[in-house]
């Protein structure tokens, strides 16, 4: 079985957490899954990609261009897993996307037919966005997530251990309701519910390969979009000094971006900072909004010396004013921590230009 499915779904929702967690879950249970993370940044290492490795799954990463576009690349690195002997894996596509219903499963089924088995074509949303959107205040986000649920053959009410029983049937009931033709689910990353359906639900299910009319207004995923950018940092950190606690350098790091973003008027949905340690220890700090705290959804578990650091994000926020902001709180935090900065790569753009 060369069984594939695209994971979609607004910046945050849980994709990589999702994957990560379905694609262990179904090695151990069902048989072989990889996942790759994809992103836009030419010849970086994605942060998504990088926490899947030291997350000990089977993963793989495209950077370059989105999946939409980039057919051949993904292609071949389906292929490179098949002949690995996977039945089944998994990409996610940048969280803004809308469009890989038509342009990843149409494009492959038209240009390589009879060649890969599509799985339902399956949309995340998380607890937070739906009670958003279902109260109507999930603004110029609203169209993108509307636009991505219409796309949906499969829905995955994510994050779902933090909701309480009624919540969940609610939220769901509401989703079988708008978006009548797909299925659903509930399904916790974090406590480990629903991920037996979910990889039945690709292992077994079909993509329905649907033409959806996505009747969204371009203007205002146009204005959406161009308010978007995006931000990538690579560096390593030597540390000078014992004390080195590289949780709250992370923790602090975020917190004084999320600030400034919120400081300035502009919104963060989410920033991903990984770091890790050569010998494989690591911690991750997340903004997920500049009204959440940080959180950390990873923590250090020794103190280290020598850390490698990613830092990615598409924010609303201007190119130049979440270049300004980055590079201030970079030199600032790692100044207050002794830290010694090398900077291996940096990539900044607006998109939607
Ligand atoms: N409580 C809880 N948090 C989760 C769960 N799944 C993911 N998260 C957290 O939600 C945040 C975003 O998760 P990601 O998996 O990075 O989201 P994403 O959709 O890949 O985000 P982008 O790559 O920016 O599009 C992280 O802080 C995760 O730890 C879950 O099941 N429960
Ligand atoms: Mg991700």
């Amino acid at each position: 079985m060369k069984k594939f499915a695209v994971i979609s779904g607004f910046l945050g929702s849980g994709k990589t957490t999702t994957m990560m967690a379905l694609t262990k879950h179904y090695s151990a249970h069902f048989g072989k899954a990889a996942m790759i993370s994809n992103d836009l940044g030419e010849g970086v290492l994605l942060a998504d990609h990088r926490l899947a490795q030291l997350g000990g799954c089977r993963a793989l990463q495209i950077s370059d261009e989105c999946i939409c576009f980039c057919h051949d690349v993904l292609t071949e690195k389906l292929e490179a897993c098949y002949s690995e002997g996977c039945d089944l894996v998994v990409s996610d596509i940048p969280g803004f996307g809308v469009g890989a219903q038509e342009h990843v499963y149409h494009g492959l089924t038209e240009n390589y037919p009879g060649q890969f088995e599509l799985a339902p074509f399956t949309v995340l949303i998380e607890p937070r966005n739906l009670r958003l959107l279902r109260e109507g205040k999930a603004g110029d986000m609203g169209t993108i997530l509307d636009a991505q649920l219409k796309e949906a053959d499969l829905i995955v009410l994510s994050k779902c251990e933090l909701l309480v029983a009624q919540e969940r049937e609610e939220g769901l009931k509401w989703l079988a309701e708008l978006y009548p033709w797909t299925e659903q689910i509930a399904v916790s990353a974090a406590s480990g519910e629903g991920l037996d359906a979910l990889c039945l639900a690709l292992r077994d299910g079909k993509a329905s390969l649907r033409h959806p009319k996505i009747d969204y207004d371009a203007d205002d995923l146009q204005d959406a979009m161009g308010s978007l950018s995006e931000y990538y940092l690579q560096y390593r950190a030597l540390v000078c000094c014992n004390d080195f606690d590289g949780n709250a350098y992370l923790t602090e790091l975020a917190e004084k971006i999320r600030g400034a973003v919120g400081a300035a008027g502009r919104e963060i949905p989410h920033m991903k900072l990984l770091a890790w340690a050569p010998e494989g220890d690591f911690g991750k700090a997340d903004i997920l909004g500049t009204d959440r705290p940080v959180e950390l959804p990873h923590r250090f578990i020794q103190p280290c010396t020598d850390i490698a650091v990613i830092l990615n994000t598409s924010a609303a926020c201007p190119d130049a004013a979440l270049n300004a902001i980055i590079g201030e709180a970079v030199k600032e935090v790692s100044e207050k921590y002794q830290l010694e900065l090398t900077i291996f790569k940096k990539d900044h753009f607006s998109l939607g230009e």
